[in-house]
């Protein structure tokens, strides 16, 4: 008989799958499998492995509810060595199909791999296009080509063209593409800030967690509490959540940063998107909704949806178009590791010392913790963009490497000379005093611009302009800032790199 064996990833949970779509329920098989080694090939948060795991088991379950066959084998059934080509290769043994079928896998690294089973499994293998995303692969391509800069907001604009969301027939609507001069307040403390919807552990996942503290005990992170949603519906609930409860605000404070305070107005959303529990297009047009029903503002709508149909799919498609090579670029030649102390937690810096600790609780920081402290942070100091990459996709629960790696090598770092950015994001201690109140508890002094206790950012910001000078003098974003360095006497300038220089020093194995 004539039978496939559809292969669902731990990335790959929605029902409308293509590789499902395509499938025959009353006969093909599908296949789940909790493996070592995508377990391992980081040492993933232990939070992460928990939610993959729980929500596969969940997904399984309804997959059967519905009807299909599921070989689900678990971690303990898998065992140490186990890998999706030891397990596809079991169950061809096993179940004899006739074909494979899997929708594309959204990292090279898998995909490279399953490009080698039709050879090793000595069986058909049908790759299909995943149609979760919202420009396919060859329209980003056909967009790129022939473009000297591969600017987002152009990107954008197309989108909500394809889309059609926020538009009144061509134009966009309120008149503007982009609200971001509305969304730069800073927060203060005592605003009455929404937390993100928590989930009680079911037997599900109660018995993951168990899993994981036996066999991930020495990972990075805490696994207690667990409270992320595992179901589809429950991914659904905590949307329905945040448009009620943090979308109002989420354009206003979006760049703000609260000691004390994880989550602000942030949907914490990407871990349901990325693993497939709610489609990105569906979470737009349910914002959009809430805004033409006036129970949000536009500038709030706008900003959300500009992250998922502009953010998000622009960085997929950059990661296809320029993978395998992306990932070696490092444009500044940068070596040194990750500082020890973005997996303790322990520093003197209050601003990095709150986002690396709720990175550890977590498994999550919002987008202005990542790019303008640990990102910040790194790039100034000279961290490998290859070892910082390990460390994001290892430390955040919605860490896949077709987001993580554009946003830090190419955001973050700029690696990749300037392709994704216009210029570094880099940033003095006063950006972090007017975004954040972390300086105010701070054991450094953020209002010297030298000298012992004076800000660490303060002294490797002018450290970074000046060592890179060559690579960065034409950059006309930066050509003021160098005009402030060349303005400073020759003492202030030399007291600033030694400042730096001693930081530098005192990094190497030790807390900052
Ligand atoms: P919100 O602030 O509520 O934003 C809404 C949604 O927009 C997010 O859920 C996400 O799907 C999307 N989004 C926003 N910004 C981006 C962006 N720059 N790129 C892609 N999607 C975006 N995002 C990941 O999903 N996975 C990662 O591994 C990841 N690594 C990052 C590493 C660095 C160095 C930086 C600077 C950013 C990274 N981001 C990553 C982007 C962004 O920080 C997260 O998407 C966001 O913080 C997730 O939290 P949220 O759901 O509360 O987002
Ligand atoms: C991240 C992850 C982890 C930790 N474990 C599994 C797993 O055991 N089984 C699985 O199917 N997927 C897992 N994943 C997600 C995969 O790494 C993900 O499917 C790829 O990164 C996408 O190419």
């Amino acid at each position: 008989m004539t039978r496939k064996l559809v292969v669902v990833l731990g990335d790959q949970l929605s029902p409308a799958l293509p590789a499902l779509r395509a499938a025959d329920k009353a006969r093909d098989i599908v296949l789940m499998c909790e493996v070592m080694e995508e377990a391992t090939y980081v040492r993933h948060h232990k939070k992460k492995i928990a939610l993959i795991f729980s929500c596969m088991r969940h997904f399984a379950d309804e997959l059967r509810a519905d009807g299909w066959t599921v070989d689900y084998r678990t971690l303990d059934q898998t065992g140490a060595a186990g890998s999706f080509t030891t397990e596809v290769a079991r169950a061809v043994a096993l179940h004899k199909p006739s074909s494979v079928a899997i929708t594309s896998p959204n990292e090279w690294r898998v995909l490279d791999m399953v490009r080698d089973w039709p050879s090793r499994l000595q069986c058909p293998v049908e790759i299909t296009d995943d149609d979760r995303f919202i420009s396919s692969r060859q329209e980003f391509e056909a967009w790129a080509k022939g473009r000297k800069q591969l600017r987002m907001e152009y990107f954008y604009r197309d989108m909500r063209h394809k889309t059609g969301l926020l538009m009144e027939g061509d134009e966009p609507a309120g008149g503007q593409w982009n609200f971001d001069q509305e969304n730069r307040k800073p927060a203060k403390a005592g605003l009455s800030l929404p937390q993100p919807k928590p989930f009680s552990p079911d037997k599900i996942t109660k018995d993951v967690l168990r899993l994981v503290a036996a066999r991930f005990n020495a990972h990075f992170g805490d696994l207690d509490p667990f409270w992320f949603g595992v179901t589809r519906a429950q991914a659904e609930q905590a949307l329905a959540h945040f448009i009620e409860t943090g979308l109002p605000h989420f354009g206003d404070f979006q760049d703000a940063m609260l000691e004390g305070e994880a989550f602000l107005y942030h949907s914490v959303l990407s871990i349901y998107m990325n693993i497939g529990l709610l489609d990105p297009l569906s979470v737009c047009q349910r914002v959009e909704r809430a805004w033409r029903k006036g129970r949000v503002p536009l500038n709030a709508a706008e900003g959300y949806i500009r992250q998922i149909i502009g953010w998000r799919e622009y960085v997929r498609g950059i990661y296809w178009l320029k993978m395998p090579e992306y990932v070696a670029l490092n444009h500044f030649d940068h070596q040194r590791p990750v500082p020890e102390f973005y997996w303790s937690g322990k520093t003197e810096m209050a601003c990095l010392r709150a986002a690396i600790g709720q990175t550890r609780r977590e498994a999550y920081a919002h987008h202005i913790q990542r790019l303008m402290l640990t990102g910040n942070f790194a790039l100034l100091a000279g961290v490998s963009p290859q070892a910082l990459h390990e460390w994001y996709l290892t430390v955040y629960a919605d860490a896949f490497e077709w987001v993580e790696l554009p946003n830090t090598l190419g955001m973050s770092q700029f690696a990749d000379g300037g392709l994704l950015a216009s210029k570094p994001y880099v940033a003095s201690g006063a950006y972090v005093n007017r975004m954040s109140n972390h300086c105010k508890g701070c054991a450094y002094d953020v209002a010297k611009p030298h000298g012992p206790k004076s800000c660490p950012f303060n002294g490797l910001f002018w450290h970074f302009l000046a060592r890179h000078r060559g690579k960065l003098r034409s950059n006309p974003r930066l050509s003021q800032m160098y005009r402030t360095w060349d303005r400073f006497t020759e003492e202030r300038r030399q007291s600033t790199l030694a400042s730096a220089e001693a930081f530098l020093a005192s990094l190497d194995g030790k807390p900052g």
